[in-house]
């Protein structure tokens, strides 16, 4: 079977040290984050980044201090940074993470509005998807369409990749238990619903997150894990990092006989420039 990325979701932006005070906030927790993900077998590291009170920006300043800090502790990480944000954020806003120097390898595509937890709505209009996925292609950034239901996926297909505006083969995130729920039969709809030829990952949201990560490593896609989507190690017992989730994603895969794949393989899976 194909080698298994791991990405590891450090940070998130809705997140907080009263759930999990292990969460990071300042450059250096966030350093701390991405290191154990990394040393423990991530290969990508998807990045929000806070202010040091924990409020989440996508100030391209605070990005490139971050992804600049990570970089000489994790040399060959995939950094992917988001696009999404937080909610309430704009579009203007949310693309600044995409503005640092280097230019990321690659950024999220998120292709949908969802309910986001309460009242919350995390506003993806179809001219920002188009607009972000234009922006991307002129930039040269590989994105991870995050989707989060099937519906989802036709409209990436509809509004962004029937105009031209995504390069194949293209890359999905599976994000199950938010609106969608986050089971294994949803997540065979997700991966039957998928143009052949694209790559996949995905993760399960709170309680969900270990069953997916299990369903997705032995059906052969890729496999996201870290406090921006699950807090615990198990039932009842809060990860201590991201590298403690990170290194039962590898054992997971062990059991399955997944090798796991390092960022220069990660790079090839996923089509991006060595
Ligand atoms: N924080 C969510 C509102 C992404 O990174 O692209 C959006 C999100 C998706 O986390
Ligand atoms: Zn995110």
């Amino acid at each position: 079977m194909e080698k298994l990325i791991i990405s590891a979701c450090i940070c998130g932006a809705e997140v907080t040290k009263e759930q999990n005070p292990n969460v990071p906030y300042t450059v250096e927790e966030i350093v701390r984050e991405a290191k154990s993900a990394y040393d423990a077998g991530a290969a990508l590291i998807h990045l929000h980044v806070r202010e040091d009170d924990g409020t989440p920006t996508q100030s391209k300043e605070r990005f490139q201090v971050c992804v600049d800090a990570i970089r000489k502790e994790c040399p060959d990480a995939i950094i992917q940074p988001s696009t999404g944000g937080a909610v309430g954020m704009t579009d203007l806003e949310r693309l600044e993470s995409t503005e640092i120097t280097p230019t990321p390898e690659m950024a999220t595509l998120d292709c949908g509005t969802c309910n986001f937890g309460g009242d919350d709505i995390f506003v993806n209009t179809n001219t920002t998807i188009e607009n972000f996925a234009k922006i991307l292609k002129e930039r040269g950034i590989k994105p991870e369409l995050e989707v989060f239901d099937k519906g989802m996926i036709d409209l990436a297909m509809k509004v962004a990749d029937r105009k031209g505006l995504l390069v194949h083969p293209l890359h999905w995130d599976f994000v199950l238990g938010v609106q969608m729920n986050a089971t294994i039969e949803d997540l065979v709809i997700m991966k039957n619903a998928i143009p052949a030829g694209s790559t996949w990952t995905a993760t399960g949201i709170g309680k969900t997150a270990w069953d997916i990560a299990a369903g997705t490593i032995a059906m052969g896609g890729h496999v996201r894990v870290g406090f921006e989507d699950n807090l615990y190690l198990e039932k009842g017992v809060l990860a201590k990092s991201n590298g403690e989730m990170v290194a039962k994603a590898v054992e997971i895969a062990k059991l399955l006989g997944r090798p796991i794949a390092t960022p220069a393989e990660a790079r090839e899976i996923l089509s991006l420039p060595p």
